[in-house]
């Protein structure tokens, strides 16, 4: 959501620039190399859950939106005039997400919308090199929409040869015209006088600057042509204009309290690093800019980021808390579901420039248990908002939230706001384009495991990998690898991993040793056909607990999160528009969306005994579910014996803070609870209670 009264602190972290080397004197490279190199759209094809989930979400609401929703099918970049915002934003969300949504799946129909559109956006590109549809008479040409239009850009030159020069192309004349308007006192990133946009639409790009480098230091890796130089004055630029993440991530400056504890000024002044799906894009900000700059203190300022940030405003759930400014760590706090794909997004980034495993933990909780939690199992509703303590989700009688209204944690086709409406399908797509990755010339690596298949060339050969597996819900994966070169093949051992074992079918080889910083371990594969089988350890109770505020406690097994399952009452009716809450014209929309009402069907007020807590596997040959995250259908859970608490509602509206231990008395008997991965229980309570029963 936009906020038209908070900018005026914009420039209060923006104008400490630092300066910075912007080459390296040592090696003459430009930029500082990826930890692991990602592999071009289209090498890694998803198997099992994760091909049933990207599928759905093909056939669901994000695969359809170019089919009848205005801010997509008429929107401005392809001659139309229905846009939610003057940022013109929708469209390359729209790009960013379908480009590699399509070209994972090779989804035909899917393709064809993109190629369409992307033809239509090159087709108008402007005598003067601008991409997009803001002209110079009508004013509003804020580079911020490209962002995003950009990513999805660069992705398809690596899926599609077709698109190499075009977009190539585009790309250097934009840049040129870029450098022109930048050294022009930043014009198209900061506001001037008499400008048409207001200066709180200036802050999204100054902000959210990083996915902007992104994209421009791709061309210098891949097609820098001529423009190196420019590439980098124009990094150099952006910078110097954008937020500065490395000072705000900085002790003494960072706030750790819940925002709602600073006065007023502070949170005005630092809103740039406030907004929650901002914080998300910027947790990846200082390994951007380490990549230009060859200044490693940014490694602490990366890891400073992304500690505080969850460690002060994070979710069980590995989301950030920000209802849409950043909160603390409340549980009826909500996370929007934008901020949940862009952190995926970002720790995937993370861990392939840096390669510190945290990052690749991070963003399996993301993608595991935040991203699921949000969207209907059929793709076709999703939560603008969740809650880590939701037991229903309606429209409330008043918002806990800071700046989301009554119906922003209920299901549908755009409550609240329509940017994650586009903006959601990306979260698997990314997720995996970077679960394979290589590691120098002679190593692949599978970094962010889930059931996949990748083709592609390391040590001058051709690999072809297949990967079954259950994983995140089950352990065990299973490779079969055929190669015309010897190669090392790697897989990450998760941080929660007790032990493991990496087996093959070539008894030659044995595994190397797991390097703790990088969580890899390696084994050699000789050319030919070989079967490797890697076995994860995980505690033998299988669970793990974690404290959360208020003497509660997150429940995990592996990388899932549990909670207590609230079975709902579900009713539902046409989608509504976000801005008059009014019905969507009947026979406007496909018959599949729908707004949904999801009442609680038990009691919720309830606390655990986890001296109880039992996990059941649900019979280890039973198979996944179809869709994967549908509401209570996943076959593993636990059941913990619990009791009902007094617990005071927020606002008269949802589950405030429980109360704490000492004050909890059972309201009754005991009784069993059961306890679902957090992202099939649409309705949950994640921060548990505890009590001794
Ligand atoms: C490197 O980055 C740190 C953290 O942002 C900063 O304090 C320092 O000044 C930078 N060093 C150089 C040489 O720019
Ligand atoms: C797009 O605009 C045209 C012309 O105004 C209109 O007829 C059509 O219904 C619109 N399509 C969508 C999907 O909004
Ligand atoms: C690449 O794009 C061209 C032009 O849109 C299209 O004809 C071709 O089918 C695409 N190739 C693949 C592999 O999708
Ligand atoms: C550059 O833009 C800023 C922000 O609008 C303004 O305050 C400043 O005076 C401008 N500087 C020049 C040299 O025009
Ligand atoms: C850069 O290359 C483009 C196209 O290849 C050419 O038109 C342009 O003149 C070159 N610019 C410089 C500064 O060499
Ligand atoms: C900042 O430093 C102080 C003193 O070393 C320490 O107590 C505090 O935890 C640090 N803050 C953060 C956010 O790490
Ligand atoms: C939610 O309730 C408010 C009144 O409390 C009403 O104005 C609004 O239209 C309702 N929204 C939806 C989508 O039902
Ligand atoms: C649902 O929760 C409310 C309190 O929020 C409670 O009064 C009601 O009894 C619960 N519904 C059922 C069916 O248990
Ligand atoms: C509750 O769960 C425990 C542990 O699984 C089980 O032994 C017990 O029989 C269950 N009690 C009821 C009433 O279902
Ligand atoms: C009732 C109560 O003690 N609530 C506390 C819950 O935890 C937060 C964060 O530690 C405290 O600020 C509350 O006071």
């Amino acid at each position: 959501m936009r906020l038209t009264d908070l900018w005026k602190g914009i420039l209060v972290l923006s104008t400490s620039t630092a300066t910075f080397a912007t080459t390296n004197e040592g090696t003459g490279s430009v930029l500082v190399p990826f930890a692991l190199d990602p592999l071009s759209l289209g090498s890694i094809t998803p198997n099992g859950w994760l091909r049933t989930e990207l599928e759905t979400s093909a056939a669901g609401l994000g695969g359809h939106l170019f089919d009848f929703w205005s801010f997509v099918a008429n929107s401005s970049w392809i001659g139309g005039d229905s846009e939610y915002s003057d940022l013109n934003e929708a469209l390359p969300y729209w790009v960013n997400a379908m480009v590699p949504l399509s070209y994972t799946l090779q989804d035909e129909r899917l393709k064809s919308n993109v190629h369409y559109v992307v033809q239509t956006i090159l087709d108008r590109i402007q005598p003067d090199g601008w991409i997009g549809p803001e002209t110079l008479v009508g004013g509003k040409r804020m580079i911020w929409a490209r962002t995003l239009l950009f990513l999805g850009l660069t992705n398809l030159v690596e899926a599609n040869a077709t698109y190499e020069k075009p977009i190539v192309d585009a790309l250097h004349r934009f840049n040129g015209l870029m450098n022109t308007m930048l050294k022009n006192n930043g014009t198209g990133m900061i506001w001037h006088e008499g400008d048409k946009l207001s200066p709180s639409d200036y802050v999204w790009f100054m902000s959210r600057a990083e996915d902007m480098l992104v994209s421009l230091q791709w061309l210098i890796d891949h097609y820098p042509g001529n423009q190196t130089d420019i590439l980098k004055e124009n990094i150099d630029l952006i910078h110097h204009f954008g937020s500065k993440w490395e000072a705000w991530y900085t002790n003494g400056t960072y706030v750790t309290q819940d925002l709602y504890d600073v006065p007023a000024s502070v949170t005005t002044d630092q809103w740039p690093f406030l907004h929650g799906v901002t914080v998300a894009e910027g947790l990846k900000a200082a390994a951007v800019l380490r990549r230009s700059t060859f200044n490693d203190s940014l490694l602490e300022t990366a890891k400073n980021g992304v500690d505080w940030t969850f460690a002060y405003h994070g979710a069980a759930s590995g989301t950030i808390l920000a209802d849409e400014r950043l909160a603390g760590v409340n549980p009826y706090y909500g996370s929007e579901l934008c901020t949940d794909v862009e952190t995926i997004y970002s720790l995937a980034y993370n861990y392939l420039a840096i390669g510190d495993n945290d990052y690749a933990d991070r963003t399996e909780r993301a993608a595991f248990n935040a991203l699921p939690a949000a969207i209907s199992g059929d793709w076709w509703s999703h939560q603008y908002m969740t809650e880590p303590n939701q037991p229903y989700s309606k429209n409330l009688s008043s918002t806990p939230f800071w700046n989301v209204n009554t119906v922003g944690q209920t299901f549908g086709l755009e409550p609240n706001y329509p940017c994650c409406t586009v903006n959601h399908p990306q979260g698997y797509p990314k997720f995996t384009m970077y679960s394979w990755l290589k590691k120098g010339d002679a190593g692949l690596v599978h970094a962010l495991l889930s059931p996949s298949h990748v083709k592609t060339q390391v040590a001058g050969g051709n690999v072809d990998i297949d990967c079954q597996t259950d994983y995140p819900f089950r352990n065990v994966l299973t490779y079969t690898i055929t190669t015309d070169k010897a190669f090392d093949f790697y897989v990450r051992v998760p941080g929660w991993a007790t032990g493991n074992t990496l087996s093959s079918s070539d008894k030659g080889q044995q595994a190397g040793e797991l390097d703790p910083e990088s969580g890899l371990r390696g084994i050699h594969v000789l050319p030919g056909t070989t079967t490797i089988k890697y076995n994860i350890d995980e505690v033998s109770s299988k669970f793990r607990t974690e404290p959360r505020a208020n003497d509660t406690i997150a429940v995990y097994q592996g990388p899932l999160l549990y909670a207590i399952y609230i079975p709902p009452v579900v009713s539902s009716g046409p989608p509504k528009l976000y801005d008059t809450q009014q019905p969507f014209t009947p026979g406007t929309y496909p018959p599949e969306a729908h707004d949904y009402q999801m009442l609680n069907n038990t009691e919720w007020n309830v606390a655990i005994d986890p001296s109880t807590i039992t996990y059941y596997d649900g019979g280890e040959d039973t198979a996944l579910p179809q869709p994967t995250w549908d509401d209570g259908q996943l076959p593993m859970y636990m059941t913990a014996k619990a009791c009902l608490i007094d617990w005071p509602l927020f606002r008269g509206s949802v589950p405030g803070w429980p109360i704490l231990k000492g004050d909890r008395k059972c309201l009754g008997d005991a009784f069993n609870v059961t306890l679902r991965p957090y992202g099939s229980a649409k309705l949950h309570m994640a921060e548990i209670p505890t009590i001794d029963l």
